[in-house]
């Protein structure tokens, strides 16, 4: 089975937020194909990855970085697969660079953007099963069964 969710992120130092998307799509037994893929580093590797993700067969693209963040929107602007874009918390500006960066695309290429840093990472491998569990009826059992048991966690009153 070859993976339908793609995570990408700028660079290594992404990861320890970025896994948070690939550790909830593993609960939810969702294979991933986990990529670095900076757009101004690598730029002709951002290129071929986001012009050949139809046809590699992703359905979505989880993009994760920080700073100057251009990563998700240039992705989105080269591809039509679904982008959601992750803010990495970066040290300067504690990620509202990345945040707007990535959220403040203009009209007609859009990139789905969540909070900044690890929660942000976390719902966007829950978007991203909700989006596939459209036409995969036992994925959605799985999310619902995930939400349940979290519900199920909170108690009534606080423990002392
Ligand atoms: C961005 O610059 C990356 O997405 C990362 O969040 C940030 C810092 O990168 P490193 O200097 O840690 O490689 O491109």
């Amino acid at each position: 089975m070859t993976a339908k969710v793609a995570i990408v992120m700028g660079s290594q130092s992404d990861w320890e937020t970025m896994t948070c998307a690939a550790e909830v799509l593993g609960e939810l037994g969702v294979e991933t194909d986990v990529r670095i893929v900076s757009a101004h580093r690598t730029p002709d590797r951002m290129y071929e990855f986001a012009k050949g993700a139809a046809a590699a067969g992703f359905e979505v693209i989880i993009a994760g970085a920080g700073g100057a963040a251009h990563l998700p929107g240039m992705i989105a602007a080269l591809t039509h697969v679904p982008v959601l874009g992750v803010p990495v918390q970066s040290q300067a500006l504690s990620g509202q660079d990345s945040l707007l960066s990535i959220v403040q695309m203009p009209a007609g290429v859009p990139v789905g953007t969540l909070a900044i840093g690890k929660a942000g990472a976390t719902n966007a491998g829950l978007l991203a099963a909700a989006i596939l569990a459209n036409h995969d009826a036992a994925l959605s059992q799985r999310l619902q069964d995930w939400r349940a048991r979290r519900s199920a966690a909170v108690t009534e009153r606080p423990e002392s």
